[in-house]
């Protein structure tokens, strides 16, 4: 049995770089409304996600909005499943957070950081992610690649060492909204967690269209980080090659790839631990309103059946495919049951 997640974020009112807003909001308790109807158990958060203009507001406030939250989801029968740092958004991090130039820019990262922890501790969960959003560069010679790579371990050792039962999963992205970021693959940030004071807490959050934009197979890198039992949670979505981060829904654009990323967490027991099957997906802009979260719906349909695909599929064939080396017939062999035929 899996259990789903996905962001707020995800429903959301069409905005692009190119043009505004083309839907009307929907509320946090609309939003609520839709993970019950749809099956959803987990929310994936960010922390102004849980207290909206959180720079504005005091500690003390922060804290009791987090707990209204908190007792909100326990009456709906929600839970948390992991809490994020926004810290690219702020006026404070446009040179990076953990990364930036400026001293004081990196310390106001590490305290927003550090306040996330107490947020995600509100909620009820130890799963805390850093997408390392501006931890990167425009130009190469704006920032030193060393220097920024020992800010970002010295960041999670404040982090570790803040808490004792957080752990902490990167997201790694290449690009976008840099054009070089210095964590962009699984690979980069499990060489990062043993550089850390406490390696078992550190592992990875792998999202579909990240290892596309950087050029690798999303199963793959899922297998990577479910060999060191580092992939502690996914956003599954989509990409259609080497271009913007599309968050297409689930297994839209192919179909074998999605296959081969449920069967490799289906095969090694993902989600056995706890872990959700998260979705980062994003509606198209033209989808009107009152169905603008069929991607959600849809890409959910698309891991069940492809659950179910998993199961059907004759390894037997395979395994004979694979020791006659008849790569071509294991090929058709895939194809015919993605088909059906
Ligand atoms: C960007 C992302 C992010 C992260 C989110 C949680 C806004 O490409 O994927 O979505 O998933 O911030 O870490
Ligand atoms: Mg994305
Ligand atoms: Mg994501």
């Amino acid at each position: 049995m899996y259990r789903f997640s996905f962001g707020p974020w995800n429903i959301h009112e069409g905005a692009d770089p190119f043009g505004p807003a083309v839907r009307q909001s929907y509320d946090f308790q609309q939003k609520l409304a839709v993970y019950r109807e749809l099956g959803f158990e987990g929310i994936q958060f960010h922390d102004d996600d849980i207290v909206p203009d959180i720079e504005q507001k005091s500690y003390a406030e922060i804290m009791k909005e987090a707990g209204a939250v908190r007792r909100r989801l326990d009456e709906l029968g929600l839970v948390a499943e992991i809490v994020a740092p926004r810290l690219w958004e702020s006026e404070r991090t446009i040179d990076g957070a953990f990364t930036s130039n400026d001293a004081k820019e990196r310390a106001y990262a590490i305290e927003r950081s550090k306040q996330a922890v107490d947020i995600a501790r509100e909620m009820g969960t130890n799963n805390f992610v850093l997408w390392l959003a501006r931890e990167g560069t425009y130009i190469r010679e704006a920032k030193n690649p060393v220097d920024s790579v020992n800010y970002i371990v010295d960041a999670m050792n404040q982090l570790l060492e803040y808490d004792s039962n957080i752990r902490i999963l990167i997201e790694p992205k290449p690009n976008e909204p840099m054009d070089h970021a210095y964590i962009p693959t699984i690979g980069h940030t499990l060489a990062l967690a043993y550089r850390t004071i406490d390696p078992k807490r550190v592992g990875g959050l792998i999202e579909t269209a990240h290892c596309i934009l950087a050029g690798l197979d999303p199963s793959d890198e899922m297998g990577y980080a479910l060999s060191f039992d580092k992939l502690w949670s996914v956003h599954l979505n989509d990409q259609n090659g080497l271009k913007y981060d599309q968050d297409k829904s689930f297994g839209s654009d192919n179909l074998r790839r999605a296959f081969n990323q449920v069967r490799v967490l289906e095969e090694n027991g993902y989600g056995k631990n706890g872990e959700f099957v998260g979705l980062d997906v994003k509606v198209m802009r033209t989808q009107p309103r009152d169905i603008s979260y069929k991607h959600l719906e849809n890409s959910k349909k698309m891991f069940l059946h492809l659950v179910d695909k998993v199961r059907t599929y004759d390894k037997e064939a395979e395994r004979q495919f694979i020791a006659a080396r008849d790569y071509e017939g294991l090929d058709l062999h895939v194809l015919e049951h993605l088909m059906g035929r």
